[in-house]
Order: structure tokens, then C-alpha cells, then sequence
């Protein structure tokens, strides 16, 4: 048989391949494309009777070039097919992408050397080796199978099955590279090669440019520091993240349009006329304001009209505005030589609110009008200048004298305009008044029986002063007797007085107006007969005793003010962590709590109360397995009373330890021991009274679970990982009812036996701030594993269980993700920027919606809107018995692009609220059946709940070897 009737020359027949109308995406790069080549490829074919290059059309009649070889007729086929030298550009992982159609050989008649797989091979060089080509140099890429080869019942349809295969190849170093293509006997016509990269194509976000980046061939994200557009700037340094699969991730910081500039698309543009931007920021350009305007594009302001005037603190979004109009209706009511001067508010305020008023006094004759303004001391109540009220009292005028007051009214403007000056006028006279009081008194000359005294004519005597009268009396006669002089001076002296006596004085002026008020009453003393103590020496005293008293009550009073304070503090515990309310309720009665091992003034009574002290004798080691915080951990045996020996993990306490060290390095057992949960790890016991002081756990066969989902990627079913998880959850729930905040809670503190049961471990009070690699320091000080703690958490340690729900959530996505870092490389400053606006981790590959769902719920920013362990486990439950629920995943495609996932305007998954679960799911006879229990599929998953219920987890009968057994065989 002619071998070339066996091949199906494509052109003659319908190729039906889904592929067909794909559009490539536009983050891949095309190196080579055989389909856009017209003429001849001119690749090398060795034998040159093997592959052969044909000219033909595709399914769209589109000329192309093919390749094909059908030598099934012949024995030992091994014909090679090199590609052109392609070079490799910036890429590092390069994909292949083969269409092709291939011939099942039972459908050949009497073939001898069919095969229905040919070889892909590269082989990487720094320059072009021409026609150079040597089999043995190239590389096996892979063996390529078609998923459908076609029959010769295809043939007579006219049909032909069109297979699609997508090949990587990385990390490429060299410039350059060629492929080839290695037929040993099939029947297969090759019709497109396409090699390409990836990259993340060139973006705005934020107002920022990122540029087209080629992601690297490792797992690490390419971080990338993004520009701003033209008329912006930065306001928070902006960077973005590029996956290995070409996908910008995590965008953090933004640029902002500069003044004058919005935001129209991803661009800045200028205001247009008539409108302004006065500061940076994303708001948009706003109309003028009234009164002002701009004929110019990018203002950052508008202009005043003719008149309008705008103040120094006035904002751009303010109406321009103009000096008030004068006050209205002025009206005077004079009292002698005061008046009070009322007005009306001006008929425009200028469109201001800040008017005030100004009085101007002014002292006038009659005649032709001469005023100047007032002298002397004119008092203005409240005062002259910058009145709010439209109200003012003047007083201390002259008596008989004319007066005129400009009111004058102002505005924040009106400094701006001061020609406009805009104010009402009064003119009044005042009245015939009395004379002021006399003020100043002074004392010249004193003798036991006599006062000699001088004084100040008042202020204002408002006229003519007749005399003045002086009234003085003794001053233990309370005034029933007094005596009265007059003088036409300002000073007299007072005879007849008694020796060493107080007296009191008042003197008033007389004009023709009457007597004008009467002085304060001012205090003199005549000389004593002899000398004695006098008033003033032992008032001195007086106030020397009773300060000395006052300060000896103070100290005492500050004394028993600050013990107290000191008793109160020191009774509060610094570690909230430990206190029985860490969950944020009240703990019921009858609930056992947790007790913090703190709280023993004596903290070896805390070990003793909660653990068993063991006998040395009875622990044999075998192995050391890791290295804690105070010493190594070891794998060994327990021999317990029965005699019966069980497999036991053993911390050790390093020697040289400090008492400190002891008694933290114990503190863990101390809390381990007040639990008692298939879910968290269990204390055997403790050695403390010989050398070296050891804690002696359960033996967890697969230790930590963040490095035993990276040893077993992809190894588990999801229900697996969901039963695993759901150990997590119950252990989490209770030890939240006990009232203990782990503050820890991750992967890496989990542990996991031979049976995948997950137990939550790692219970040292100084654990989190001295033993956690992943601890960083805060702004506030404290050490805390940043990845795995909630936002208020880091901002103000505010650690509760609700704070351990979140962790749960991120254990949630390292669960699901077998073991990858959380926030990937991402600095921990990016990462707290990161979560605080707002953004998430993506969900895992393959997670199933319902979970991503339940981490997002985790990751609720306020802490109220987390679920409770509780409903966790309720959650878990109800997807374990519910597999098919399992099967939507929360594919990146239906993420939101820039990952910032908007619970409400995110459609990740067809059930929209955990809540819709739990009406679904019908309830477990057994509800703690699935504590630490994996399942390997729907179908045995009745049969195992049902064993679980009756059977205790027990650790394994015999000590395994260290190399950990997975136990999955038995799933
Ligand atoms: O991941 P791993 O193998 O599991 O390495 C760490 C190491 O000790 C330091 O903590 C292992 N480890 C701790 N406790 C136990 C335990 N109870 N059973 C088995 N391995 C344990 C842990």
C-alpha cells in the first residue's frame, strides 16, 4: 500500500478539534508560529525520505504548512524533524503547543511498525548552528500521544480528529533553541507548532504603569514597581506581583492625579474650562463655584468675578464674595454718661457668614461739625472692635457732650476692598452725671491717735467738684457709729482717733450734679502704745502652720492613693492570652477553663497539678526528630504501668539552662496537660525531678503538617484535606470553650499521625514571642507571625478567639494549597498594607468554592463577622457528608482581576452563603464522628462514620519507623 494514501491530507477533510477557534490569550508571546509562515519552514528532516514538508490549507482554507512521515510499512523507524533555530528572547519557560492528527494503526492494514506516539526533543544553543544537526545533543521533552487518532472509517466520513497537546520547557538559559520532532514508526500528520512565553502584559492600575513582565521559571511572584501616569503622583509607592502564569497579582499603593488634573479612564486629564481640582487625589474636577470662573484647562482654581473677593482661608470650592452692607436701624438709649447702641444685621452679608462690626467714637462740637476722635478712657462693652452681637455699651462718656459712632460692618473680604467702606452713624449727647468714685487713697502719716491721707480727684468728675465728704468709723463698730468730714481738698487728717485701732474710710466728690458714688472702703490702723506681735508677723505664723499641715495631709492622701493604684495593677495580668475570657463571652458554669499557669505564684505546683511526673527509667530514646525552642525533640518509648509500651515524642531542656528557661520550657506542659481533645496533642507525662527535664507527648508519626502536604503535593483527596481540616477546627473550638487563645495557630504548628489525624500543638507561654521563626517584630514592639494574624491582632494585640479564627483561615489556605507560604514572598509590610486594603489570598488551585468561601468568612475584617469555631465544624460536617457540594472550585477565572474580593459584588461560588449549607445538610447521628478522621471517598464515607463512632483514635500498637508511613493505604 502506497504509504502516503495512509496519511489524511488535511486540507481535503473537516478537522474537529475544540480548539479550533481558540483566541490565545493576549499575556502569551508567540516565538515561533508554523501556521503564520507561507512559504516553505524549511526545518531539517533526517532521513530525508522520514518527514516531509506539504503545502495545504487549513480549516479555514488559510494556506499552511504541514509536516507528515507514515512509515509504518518498514522496520526501524527513527526520523527526525528539526525546527528552525528559535531565539529564546527574555522567557525562561517556554510552552509548546502541538496540533496534530494521528492514525490508529489497528486501523492500517497489514502495517509491520505501527506506533501511535512520536518523541518531542530540544536541544538549547547560543547562536544558530545552521544545517549542524546531531541527535544525541537534543534532550527528551516528552512522548506525545494523541488523545483521538482516527480510523479509516474517519477516513470515509472526511473527518479528521484534531489533537491538541501543550508541552513546557524551562528554565531555558541560552539565547537560543531548536526542537525536533522524533517519528519510530507512526502514522501522524504535524499541522501547527507553536512555541510561546508568558508574561503580564503591560497595565494600569491604580493610576499606575506596570510594564509587559516575563514572569521567572521558579514559583517565587516577580514583584514589580509600577510608574505613574503622566500628571500624577505617587501617594503610596505602587507595586504589583507577577505570577508564573502571566497573572498580575496583589496590587498594593496607588498613584494620585495631580491638582487640576481627574481621572478619566486610566489616565489624568486636565479640568476642562470652567471647571478646577484644588488638591491631589482621585475626586473629580468640580464645577466653579458661583462668582468665579476659568477659561483655562487644568486650573486649580477659579478667578473672582469684577467686585467678588475671596479670603486667604476661604477654600477654591467657596463662592467668591464681596464687603456687607452697612448695619441698619441704629438706635441709642442714654444713661448720664453712658448709651447703649443697638442695630439691625446689613441688608447683604456679601454672601459671608464671618460679618463683624466695628464702633468708632468720635467727640464732637457744635457749631460747623468738628469731631475727633475720642480720648481718654471711654469703656466699650463687651468691646469695640470685632463685635458678633449687634450690640455694644459704651460708658465713661463726659457728661454734656456730644458724641457721634460709625458702626461699621465687615467681612472676611473687606480688607480686599477697602474703598467700600460700608457703615451706620448715631450722633447723641449724654446727660449731667455725678462725679466718678475716687480710686486712689493713700496713707501719709500715721500716729496712735491720728491719720493723715491724701487722694486722687476722679476720673471723671463730670463737672465742677464742690468738696469732698469723708465718712470713717471704727471698724469692730460695724458702721452704727461713724463720723463725716468734708473737705474742699484732696487730703485731710483725721484726729481723735484711738491707739492701735482698725478703721474703715470711705470718701465720695460732690458737683452740682449731687454726690458722686463713694469709694471702696479702704482699711487704716493707728500706731499701738508698745510693741508687740504684730497683725501682719503673726499672720506670717498662721500661714506657715497651716501650709506645713496641708502639705503633711497631701502626702498622706497621695501615700494611700498610689498603693492602691499599684495593688490594682499588679492584681491585672499582662497577658490577656490567658485569661478564662479570651473568647470574648462570659464562661459558663460547669464548662471546665483553662488556667493560666501565671496565676501560681509557684509555677512548678501548675506543672505538678497538670501533669504526671514520670520515672526516667520508663522512657527509652531512639532518635533525635527536630530541634525546640529549649533543646532537642526525640522520638522514643514509653513504658506505661501496664507495662505496655507506646511510642512517645520527648522535648528536652538543653543544659545550662537559666530558672527562667525551666520554668517557661514547663510552662507548655502545664497547659498541654489541662487539655484533653483527640484533636489537640496529648501530655504523657513530665521528668523534672532528674536530669535532663523532658516533656513527653503522643509520638505524631508525620510531624508538622505544613512540610507534609509539601512532601505529598496533590496526593489527597479533597475530603481528605476537608476531614483533616475539620480536626483543626474541633480542636480549635475546644479549646476556644476553655477560654485559650492559641495566638499561633498554623501549619507548622499542627501535627499529624499515621492516620492524618491533625492535632493542634505548640502551647508555650513565650512561644509566640521567642520560638515562632515566622515571628516578626511590630511597630508596637510584640513579636507576631504577621501571615497568620488577624489585622487587629498586629495593630493592638488584640488577641482573642475570634483573632484565632482568622489563623484558621490562613491554616485553611496552606491546608488547601499543600503546603505554600501564605502571601507568597510578599515582604510583611506589604502584607499588612495588603490586608488592611482590603485584599485576600487567592483561592488555592482547585479549592472548592464552599471553602474559599469559608476562608474569605475567616478573614472578615471585623472580627464580630467571623464564624465561631463552632460553626466551623458545623460547616465541615456538612461538606464531608455532602461531597458534591465540593465540586464547584473557585477557579482564578471567576476571581476578580486585581484579587480584591468584594464579598458582595463576587460571584465565587453558586452557594451564596454559608448558611445556604447548613440548610442543605441534614444533621449526624454521630457529631464528633470526624475529629482528626480522613475519608477517601463518598462511597465510604457512611461506612466509616459509622466505625468512628464506635472506635476510639488510638495511637499505633507498634512504634513505626521514624521515615513517617502516611497511613494513606488505609484511607
Ligand atoms: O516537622 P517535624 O518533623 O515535626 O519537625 C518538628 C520538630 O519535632 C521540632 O518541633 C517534631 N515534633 C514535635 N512534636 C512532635 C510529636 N509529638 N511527634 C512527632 N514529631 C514531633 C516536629
Amino acid at each position: 500500500m502506497d504509504c502516503k494514501t495512509l496519511i489524511l491530507f488535511l486540507f481535503f477533510f473537516t478537522l474537529i478539534s475544540s480548539a479550533d477557534f481558540i483566541i490565545h490569550p493576549s499575556n502569551e508571546v508567540n516565538l515561533l508560529d508554523s501556521k503564520a509562515s507561507q512559504g516553505e519552514l524549511g526545518w531539517i528532516s533526517s532521513p530525508s525520505h522520514g518527514w516531509e514538508e506539504i503545502s495545504g490549507v487549513d480549516e479555514h482554507y488559510t494556506p499552511i504548512r504541514t509536516f507528515q512521515v507514515c512509515n509504518v510499512m518498514e522496520y526501524s523507524q527513527n526520523n527526525w524533524l528539526r525546527t528552525n533555530w528559535i531565539p529564546r528572547n527574555s522567557a525562561q519557560k517556554i510552552y509548546v503547543e502541538l496540533k496534530f492528527t494521528l492514525r490508529d494503526c489497528n486501523s492500517i492494514p497489514m502495517v509491520l511498525t505501527c506506533k501511535e506516539t512520536f518523541n518531542l526533543h530540544y536541544l538549547e544553543t547560543e547562536e544558530d548552528q545552521g544545517n549542524k544537526f546531531r541527535e544525541h545533543q537534543f534532550s527528551k521533552i516528552d512522548t506525545i500521544a494523541a488523545d483521538e487518532s482516527f480510523t479509516q472509517m474517519d477516513l470515509g466520513d472526511r473527518i479528521l480528529k484534531l489533537n491538541t497537546e501543550v508541552r513546557e520547557v524551562g528554565p531555558m538559559t541560552k539565547k537560543g533553541f531548536y526542537l525536533a520532532f522524533q517519528d519510530v514508526g507512526a502514522c501522524v500528520a504535524l499541522v501547527s507548532v507553536r512555541v510561546y512565553f508568558k508574561k503580564c502584559p503591560f497595565t494600569v492600575r491604580n493610576l499606575a504603569m506596570f510594564p509587559d513582565t516575563v514572569p521567572t521559571d521558579s514559583q517565587s511572584l516577580v514583584e514589580v514597581r509600577g510608574s505613574c501616569v503622566n500628571n500624577s503622583k505617587e501617594e503610596d509607592p505602587p507595586k504589583m506581583y507577577c505570577s508564573t502564569e502571566g497573572e498580575w497579582l496583589v496590587p498594593i499603593g496607588k498613584c494620585l492625579c495631580n491638582i487640576g488634573y481627574e481621572e478619566r479612564g486610566v489616565a489624568c486629564q486636565a479640568c476642562r474650562p470652567g471647571f478646577y481640582k484644588a488638591s491631589s487625589g482621585n475626586v473629580k474636577c468640580s464645577k466653579c463655584p458661583p462668582h468665579s470662573y476659568t477659561h483655562q484647562e487644568g486650573s486649580v482654581h477659579c478667578g473672582c468675578e469684577k467686585n467678588y473677593f475671596r479670603a486667604d482661608e476661604d477654600p477654591a470650592s467657596m463662592a467668591c464674595s464681596r464687603p456687607p452692607s452697612a448695619p441698619r436701624n441704629v438706635i441709642s438709649a442714654i444713661n448720664e454718661t453712658s448709651v447703649i447702641l443697638d442695630w439691625n444685621w446689613p441688608a447683604d452679608t456679601g454672601g459671608r457668614k464671618d460679618v463683624i462690626f466695628n464702633v468708632v467714637c468720635k467727640r464732637c462740637w457744635p457749631g460747623p461739625r468738628q469731631c475727633e476722635p475720642c480720648r481718654g478712657a471711654v469703656r466699650f462693652l463687651p468691646r469695640a472692635f470685632g463685635l458678633t452681637n449687634t450690640t455694644v455699651t459704651v460708658a465713661d462718656l463726659l457728661a454734656h457732650t456730644n458724641y457721634t459712632f460709625e458702626i461699621e460692618a465687615q467681612n472676611g473680604v473687606s480688607f480686599q476692598a477697602p474703598t467700600i467702606r460700608q457703615y451706620a452713624a448715631v450722633t447723641i449727647t449724654t446727660n449731667q452725671a455725678a462725679p466718678s468714685a475716687v480710686t486712689v487713697i493713700r496713707k501719709d502719716r500715721t500716729s496712735r491717735n491720728s491719720i493723715s491721707l491724701s487722694w486722687m480727684e476722679p476720673e471723671r468728675p463730670n463737672g465742677i467738684i464742690l468738696d469732698y465728704e469723708v465718712k470713717y468709723y471704727e471698724k469692730q463698730e460695724q458702721e452704727t457709729s461713724y463720723t463725716i468730714l468734708r473737705s474742699k481738698g484732696t487730703n485731710v487728717t483725721l484726729n481723735g482717733l484711738k491707739p492701735d485701732t482698725t478703721y474703715l474710710l470711705q470718701i465720695r466728690a460732690r458737683t452740682a450734679a449731687g454726690y458722686g458714688s463713694s469709694s471702696r472702703k479702704f482699711e487704716f490702723e493707728t500706731s499701738p502704745d508698745s510693741f508687740s506681735i504684730s497683725s501682719e508677723n503673726s499672720q506670717v505664723v498662721l500661714i506657715a502652720i497651716s501650709s506645713a499641715v496641708a502639705i503633711i495631709l497631701l502626702t498622706v492622701v497621695l501615700y494611700i492613693v498610689i498603693s492602691r493604684f499599684c495593688r490594682y495593677s499588679k492584681s491585672k495580668h499582662p497577658d490577656e492570652k490567658r485569661l478564662p475570657f479570651g473568647n470574648g463571652h462570659l464562661r459558663l458554669p460547669g464548662i471546665k477553663t483553662y488556667v493560666d499557669p501565671h496565676t501560681y505564684e509557684d509555677p512548678s505546683q501548675a506543672v505538678h497539678e497538670f501533669a504526671k511526673e514520670l520515672d526516667a527509667s520508663s522512657i527509652a530514646i531512639d532518635k533525635v526528630v527536630g530541634a525546640g525552642e529549649f533543646g532537642e525533640v526525640c522520638s522514643g518509648r514509653l513504658k506505661l504501668p501496664s507495662k505496655k509500651e507506646i511510642c512517645v515524642a520527648i522535648k528536652t531542656l538543653k543544659a545550662g539552662y537559666t530558672e527562667k528557661q525551666r520554668r517557661d520550657f514547663l510552662s507548655e506542659a502545664s497547659i498541654m496537660g489541662q487539655f484533653d481533645h483527640p484533636n489537640i496533642i496529648r501530655l504523657e507525662g513530665v521528668v523534672t525531678r532528674s536530669k535532663p527535664v523532658m516533656i513527653v507527648t503522643e509520638y505524631m508519626e508525620n510531624g508538622s503538617l505544613d512540610g507534609f502536604l509539601r512532601k505529598h503535593d496533590a496526593q489527597f483527596t479533597v475530603i481528605q484535606l476537608v476531614g483533616m481540616l475539620r480536626g483543626i477546627a474541633s480542636g480549635m473550638k475546644y479549646l476556644s470553650d476553655m477560654g485559650y487563645v492559641h495566638r499561633d495557630l498554623a501549619a507548622r504548628n499542627i501535627l499529624v499521625n499515621s492516620n492524618l489525624v491533625c492535632k493542634v500543638s505548640d502551647f508555650g507561654l513565650s512561644r509566640v514571642l521567642e520560638d515562632d521563626p515566622e515571628a516578626a517584630y511590630t511597630t508596637r514592639g510584640g513579636k507576631i507571625p504577621i501571615r497568620w494574624t488577624a489585622p487587629e491582632a498586629i495593630a493592638y494585640r488584640k488577641f482573642t478567639s475570634a483573632s484565632d479564627v482568622w489563623s484558621y483561615g490562613i491554616v485553611l489556605w496552606e491546608v488547601m494549597s499543600y503546603g505554600e507560604r501564605p502571601y507568597w514572598e510578599m515582604s510583611n509590610q506589604d502584607v499588612i498594607k495588603a490586608v488592611d486594603e482590603g485584599y485576600r489570598l487567592p483561592p488555592p488551585m482547585e479549592c472548592p468554592a464552599t471553602l474559599y468561601q469559608l476562608m474569605l468568612d475567616c478573614w472578615q475584617k471585623d472580627r464580630n463577622n467571623r464564624p465561631k469555631f463552632e460553626q466551623i465544624v458545623s460547616i465541615l460536617d456538612k461538606l464531608i457528608r455532602n461531597p458534591s457540594s465540593l465540586k464547584i472550585t473557585a477557579s482564578t477565572a471567576s476571581r476578580p482581576v486585581n484579587l480584591l474580593l468584594d464579598r458582595n459584588s463576587t460571584d465565587i461560588t453558586s452557594f451564596h452563603t454559608m448558611g445556604d449549607w447548613l440548610e442543605s445538610a441534614r444533621t449526624l447521628p454521630c457529631k464528633d464522628a470526624f475529629s482528626g478522621v480522613s475519608y477517601s471517598s463518598c462511597d465510604t464515607l457512611a461506612k466509616t462514620s459509622a466505625e468512628i463512632c464506635l472506635t476510639e483514635v488510638r495511637p499505633a500498637a507498634t512504634c513505626p519507623e521514624w521515615e513517617p508511613s502516611m497511613g494513606i493505604t488505609t484511607l
